[in-house]
């Protein structure tokens, strides 16, 4: 069969690829054009993205795979979800976009509920309260006085942003703006309530449009400068990385407008850890609530009911806190150095708001243990093996109540993303779990986003027959549970440790 190529540009926290996907039809290849890292920029006291360098980099991997000759039937992008850009008159950037760690958004959620409830806002969107969500960003923003919201024209989410540079268009895709907080998920449309309770510009919201369809061409000024022979179509992906990452999880069972719940769950393991099931529709109620699940847009109308866990920061931030100080270890040596620490020490929550911003992590962690009467972890192999038994015990946690939300039984744990090539935290999960954990593939994200493009073009039926694609094309390593009796215990600690 005839063989498509597509450029997936896939922007995480940490790392932003460009990945090239050959389809022929019945299976994937999957070439690794450019990489490059990505973190915050401190200016003055606000931290931000670097907007100039990244959509620079993306030049760079569709200017290589030009290079590379692969003609490319379409460009798709996707980033991590919740912030965003403003745009003004005449196409002007309003400032550069900020990131969702920066400490603006604390009060905000508070100052919100004075203004409109707090369930009130949940039976709405359906979406987890976190602090760094949109709605609380741009919360912060009107309340600092800033003059961008007064001249802004346009939001756009982080992934449309970088669209509208490539193309010109300004639109809003639907997975991405579900992290919002600001969409209501049975109507489809932007929440009017919230925006007039908030006092924030409705009219800043543009067009939604589906994950799958076409946003525009490149610009001729693009083409020119990456050398390309002519205009590539630019598709909105699930431009949500999560969204991706769902989307290709390799499974056969289809749960979407199947009458029984899910029995599998996924787990996207990248900086953090966003786990939890496919569902038809959204889950809105008091369980859901009380857990602070959340209901992200899926593909082809469906809902991810899951829970955002901190997930690798921890070991990603501790990493970096320990490197500054002259001790700079590997990620494989960290994780060999967990490996030989005595098993189950002291646990953390890992969600605990003490471990989201950036900083010291393992004093943080420390003050947690002493905190919580645990003594502190005594190496940095010990500190890791905390973070990733935590982090298991966590998954299990986070499972048992979506059986409880679901009225399910959790037979299989899909681990997709990087982390899902850490193998110490698989087998974690798997033990903590007691279910066997399926790992891979580990550019899930640029998997989605590239079958979606295919799916978007009309090459591809179905989510059922994307997902036996992504089964034929990539390896999975299955982890089997082992050790229950241990990990029951730890997990007896570990509960009165969340409850407090
Ligand atoms: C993962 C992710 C999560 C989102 C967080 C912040 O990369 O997109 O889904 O909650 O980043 O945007």
């Amino acid at each position: 069969a005839k063989t498509t190529d597509y450029l997936a540009l896939d922007l995480g926290a940490e790392s932003g690829r460009g990945m090239l996907g050959r389809f022929d039809g019945d299976r994937l290849g999957l070439e690794e054009i450019h990489r490059f890292p990505n973190g915050p920029v401190r200016m003055l006291d606000t931290l931000y993205w670097d907007l100039p360098r990244l959509f620079d980099e993306m030049k760079t991997a569709i200017r290589m795979t030009a290079a590379a000759k692969a003609s490319i039937d379409a460009i798709g992008v996707d980033t991590w979800g919740v912030d965003f850009g403003l745009i003004g008159r005449g196409d002007t950037l309003l400032g550069n976009p900020v990131h969702y760690r920066d400490p603006r958004t604390d009060g905000m959620l508070d100052a919100a509920f004075a203004r409109i409830p707090r369930e009130r806002i949940y039976e709405i969107t359906g979406l987890q309260f976190l602090p760094f969500n949109t709605v609380y960003q741009l919360l912060a923003l009107k309340t600092a006085g800033s003059p961008l919201l007064d001249v802004a024209e346009t939001l756009l989410m982080m992934p449309d942003v970088l669209g509208w540079l490539l193309t010109g268009e300004r639109a809003a895709e639907r997975t991405d703006s579900s992290t919002t907080q600001l969409l209501d998920p049975r109507t489809g449309e932007w929440s009017d309530e919230i925006c007039s309770a908030l006092e924030l510009p409705r009219s800043i919201l543009p067009r939604l449009i589906e994950p799958g369809s076409e946003l525009g061409t490149l610009r001729a000024s693009v083409v020119e400068e990456v050398g390309l022979a002519k205009t590539v179509t630019v598709i909105a992906p699930p431009t949500h990385d999560t969204a991706s990452a769902v989307v290709a999880v390799p499974t056969a069972s289809a749960t979407v407008g199947a009458d029984s719940p899910p029995d599998w769950c996924y787990l996207s393991s990248g900086t953090w850890s966003l786990l939890g099931v496919e569902v038809p529709r959204p889950v809105v109620n008091e369980e859901t609530y009380r857990y602070n699940f959340t209901n992200e847009g899926g593909v082809l109308g469906t809902t991810r009911l899951l829970k955002n866990i901190m997930g690798l920061w921890l070991v990603q931030e501790s990493r970096r806190t320990w490197a500054r100080a002259g001790n700079d270890l590997s990620y494989p040596q960290l994780m060999a150095m967990a490996m030989s620490s005595a098993p189950f020490g002291p646990l953390i929550d890992p969600d605990d708001p003490s471990f989201l911003s950036h900083g010291d992590m393992p004093a943080r962690i420390v003050a947690f243990c002493k905190k919580t009467g645990q003594p502190a972890p005594e190496s940095e192999g010990a500190l890791i093996r905390t973070c990733l038994e935590s982090l298991a015990l966590k998954y299990r946690w986070t499972i048992e109540r979506l059986e409880s939300i679901c009225r399910t039984k959790i037979k299989t744990i899909h681990i997709v993303g990087g982390g899902s090539q850490n193998t110490l935290l698989c087998q974690f999960a798997a033990d903590a779990c007691g279910r066997p954990v399926h790992a891979g593939p580990v550019e899930a994200t640029a998997i989605g986003n590239i079958l979606m493009q295919a799916l978007g073009r009309k090459r591809i039926g179905s989510l059922q027959q994307l997902r036996a694609i992504v089964a034929r094309s990539f390896p999975v390593t299955v982890f089997e549970p082992q050790n229950p009796r241990a990990w029951d215990d730890a997990n007896g600690r570990f509960q009165e440790l969340v409850k407090s």
